[in-house]
C-alpha cells in the first residue's frame, strides 16, 4: 500500500485505486500502533476516491526530521576517497565503510523537505553538486521501520571534498533534501533485488542515468535505524536516508533547470527540478 500526503489530506493507494484516509493527521498515522492494519481497514471499508487526481502531492512529512547514513555502498566509499584525497581525508571513508558503527548525520528539518515536483537547490557557492538517490526509511516513534520512500540527498562534492569537516555545509542547506512521492507501507523488509534508478534530464536529453540495487547496500536498514535510536528520541518518528550507491562520473555537475527522476521499485518516481 502506498500512502500519500496531499493538499486534500492523506490517501492510501492500492491496486490502482486511491482511498481517502480521514480522521488522522499525518503525525497520528506515523505514530499509530499499526499503520499497516489501519490502512488495510481503510482500503477494505472506504469507497475509492474520485478526487485523488485533483489533489497535489506534498512531501510525506509533518513533524518528521530527516537523518542520513553515508558511505553505505562501495561506490560511495570510492567516490568520497577520490574527492577528498588532496585534503588527506581519504582514509576516513575507507574506515567508516568497514567499521561497525555507521556514519549518521542530520540532513533536514521537517519544514525544509521538498516533495514530488518541488524544486531542489544547488548551493550558490558550490561548483560540483550532485543528487544522491537513496532508499529512505520511515521509522516510527518506537524505532520500528514502517515504510519506505525515495530520497534525494543533494550534495556539494567540492565543499565536502575540500575538508570532511565541511560535510554539514555540503549537505544541509535550503532545498537540499527531497522525499516522495509516497510512502510504501509494508511490514516486510524490501527485497535485496529492489532497484534504485536515477535519470537526470537536461535540455530534453538524458544527461546521466544510473542504477543500483539494495544488494549493494552494506548495512541492514534495521541496524541503521537502531544506531539512530540509540541515544535519540523521535516522538513523531523520523526519516533516515540509507546512503547512495549511484555517483555520476567526476565530469558531471548539476545545473539550474536539470530534472532529476529517482525511481525505486515498488515505491515510485520522485521528480524534482533544480530551481
Ligand atoms: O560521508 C559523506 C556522506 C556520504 C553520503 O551521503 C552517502 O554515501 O550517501
Ligand atoms: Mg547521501
Amino acid at each position: 500500500m502506498r500512502l500519500y500526503r496531499t493538499t486534500l489530506g492523506p490517501y492510501v493507494e492500492q491496486g490502482g485505486l486511491a482511498y481517502r484516509v480521514t480522521g488522522h493527521s499525518w503525525d497520528e498515522l506515523v505514530t499509530s500502533e499499526d499503520l499497516h492494519g489501519l490502512l488495510a481497514g481503510v482500503v477494505d471499508q472506504a469507497e475509492p476516491a474520485k478526487d485523488f487526481e485533483s489533489s497535489q502531492i506534498l512531501a510525506p512529512v509533518e513533524s518528521q526530521d530527516v537523518w542520513a547514513a553515508g558511505v553505505t555502498y562501495y561506490r560511495s566509499r570510492s567516490a568520497r576517497m577520490e574527492e577528498s584525497k588532496d585534503a588527506g581525508g581519504g582514509s576516513f571513508y575507507d574506515r567508516v565503510y568497514a567499521a561497525e558503527r555507521p556514519e549518521l548525520f542530520f540532513k533536514s528539518p521537517a519544514r525544509d523537505v521538498v516533495g514530488h515536483l518541488g524544486a531542489v537547490r544547488i548551493r550558490r557557492d558550490a561548483s560540483w553538486s550532485v543528487p544522491e538517490p537513496e532508499l529512505t526509511l520511515l521509522i516510527n516513534h518506537q524505532g520500528r521501520i514502517i515504510g519506505y520512500t525515495a530520497g534525494n540527498d543533494m550534495s556539494s562534492r567540492d565543499i565536502e571534498g575540500e575538508n570532511p569537516l565541511y560535510l554539514p555545509q555540503a549537505k544541509v542547506y535550503e532545498g537540499s533534501c527531497a522525499l516522495g512521492p509516497c510512502v510504501l507501507v509494508d511490514t516486510a523488509p524490501l527485497s535485496t533485488s529492489t532497484a534504485i534508478h536515477v535519470k537526470i534530464h537536461r535540455d530534453g536529453l538524458v544527461e546521466f542515468s544510473g542504477t543500483t540495487t539494495l544488494a549493494e547496500l552494506k548495512r541492514e536498514p534495521a541496524v541503521l535505524a537502531s544506531y539512530l535510536f540509540r541515544e535519540n528520541k523521535f516522538p513523531a518518528g523520523c526519516f533516515l536516508m540509507t546512503g547512495t550507491g549511484i555517483v555520476p562520473p567526476d565530469s558531471f555537475a548539476l545545473r539550474f533547470g536539470d530534472e532529476i527522476h529517482i525511481t525505486i521499485d515498488t515505491i515510485g518516481t520522485l521528480v524534482n527540478r533544480v530551481g
